[in-house]
């Protein structure tokens, strides 16, 4: 199903994207596997609508109490006076590709393959083309639709060029993949007091313009994830600022849908509406006792804060990642090029986002979901971390060779044992394989 809260995808006739989309994606073991999945889901939505019928009323005040206990609790620890921006290229590889051939200008573009998009221009966007979409199903509903092959050389140099003005702002600016960074701007501010956190986003898009001749939308808010929603208010080409006082934030989260919130993915989204009728924040705060007595402790804890838009934290020292992993789900295929290209595409993507981390990694993964939707991992770790595309994906390439002939419907790929330095490979390292534990 397309992705409708996506920016630029808003005039889309969704029910025509749908329709091309599902006849293209014929073979009734996706669907049948759908509709067991739902299944569960509509399970579990059913105990759930069983178990708020037996609440006593007494029970349902004192979970009232308790949540509004909880909502003064993080009131105490709201703090409005850090300044952040959150930076993310418009229609990233697509406008790098028009800027780069003049002709293609206010034309629908895609950058990926026949297998798979990396993204679209905002122009293809208005036929409901959007990235992790095939190329041929892209190519169906627009079929003057432009699709390039990726350069991830061109975007890394991109993306290391606006790394370096986001660098002016904030030294420790944390980068989230090539085209998306989040700036802490408080002590800039502090050292340029003719500036605003609005007039500051101004000049950082004017810069990353002037430098690459591209566009950058970015949010203003008092902490990373509101900026981080505000970044796709006025895409492509804008800005969008989240005031930094109590009720403003309030009234800014409050209107959201639940499925714009990071941490609310389809199944949570779908559990709570179905189960309590929560569509947006605001129904989420106004069904806070119900929360409280039907989720755990921390799910409790994370809907309150989402209800007030207080971040547990914005520190630059974020937990740890342990892992990265970017899995495709396709038409089921036994093709061995169409798999070791969706296989190649995901390890270019991983190896994008060690790119931003700036960091390498010993263990190379796979996930494989058979067409009999039984799922297989495999890993190999190597002596020396890798963390260049040609590495990552000679390894993954390697694993996913073994399993041939298959027929899959999933790949997956993760990388782990993740190190903060980036050692060159040497030859000698292929042949350096640690004993190997599966993940
Ligand atoms: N990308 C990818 N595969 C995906 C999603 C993204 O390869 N499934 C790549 C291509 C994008 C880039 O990452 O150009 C940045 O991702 P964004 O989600 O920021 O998307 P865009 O920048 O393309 O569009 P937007 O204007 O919505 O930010
Ligand atoms: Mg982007």
């Amino acid at each position: 199903m397309a992705d409708f809260t996506k920016a630029g995808m808003q005039q889309a006739d969704r029910a025509q994207v749908s329709q091309t989309i599902q006849e293209a994606s014929a073979g009734s073991k996706y669907w049948q596997h759908q509709q067991q999945k739902s299944e569960k889901l509509q399970q579990q939505i059913d105990q759930m609508i069983l178990k708020q019928s037996t609440f006593s009323l007494e029970q349902l005040q004192q979970a009232r109490k308790l949540a509004d206990q909880a909502v003064d609790f993080w009131e105490q620890r709201r703090n409005t006076d850090r300044s952040f921006l959150h930076v993310d290229m418009d229609a990233f590889y697509a406008s790098v590709e028009i800027r780069d051939c003049p002709e293609l200008q206010g034309k629908p573009v895609a950058v990926g393959t026949h297998a798979m998009l990396a993204t679209a221009s905002y122009e293809a966007r208005k036929y409901g083309i959007r990235s992790a979409m095939p190329g041929f199903i892209a190519l169906k509903l627009c079929p003057e639709l432009t699709i390039i092959a990726p350069n991830s050389a061109k975007y890394r140099q991109v993306s290391g060029d606006i790394r370096k003005i986001f660098e002016q702002y904030d030294a420790n600016c944390v980068a989230y993949s090539l085209d998306e960074a989040s700036l802490e701007i408080t002590g800039y501010l502090k050292l340029h007091p003719d500036l605003n956190p609005w007039t500051t986003a101004e000049q950082i898009r004017k810069q990353i313009f002037d430098t690459t001749r591209l566009t950058a939308s970015v949010g203003i808010a008092c902490s990373r994830k509101l900026a981080k929603i505000a970044s796709d208010y006025n895409k492509p080409n804008g800005q969008f600022q989240v005031p930094a006082q109590q009720d403003e934030i309030i009234r800014f989260v409050r209107a959201l849908p639940i499925r714009k919130i990071s941490g609310i993915g389809r199944v949570t989204a779908t559990i709570l509406q179905d189960a309590l009728g929560i569509k947006t924040v605001q129904d989420m705060y106004d069904q806070r006792h119900l929360l409280q007595l039907l989720f755990k402790e921390s799910s409790f804890d994370f809907f309150i804060r989402t209800t007030l838009g207080i971040s547990e934290s914005d520190d630059v020292t974020p937990r740890e990642r342990k892992s990265i992993s970017k899995e495709h789900t396709f038409r089921p295929t036994n093709d061995p090029a169409e798999l070791l290209e969706i296989c190649s595409i995901l390890a270019q993507q991983i190896a994008d986002i060690l790119c931003a981390y700036r960091c390498s990694a010993q263990t190379i993964g796979l996930k494989l979901k058979l067409d009999s939707f039984e799922i297989r991992t495999r890993a190999r770790t190597v002596y020396t971390a890798v963390y260049e595309f040609e590495d990552i994906n000679r390894i993954a390439q390697q694993l996913l060779r073994k399993e041939f002939p298959i027929r899959l419907r999933l790949i997956g790929v993760r990388v782990s044992k993740l190190q903060k330095q980036r050692l060159k490979q040497t030859k000698l390292d292929d042949y350096m394989i640690l004993p190997q534990q599966d993940e």
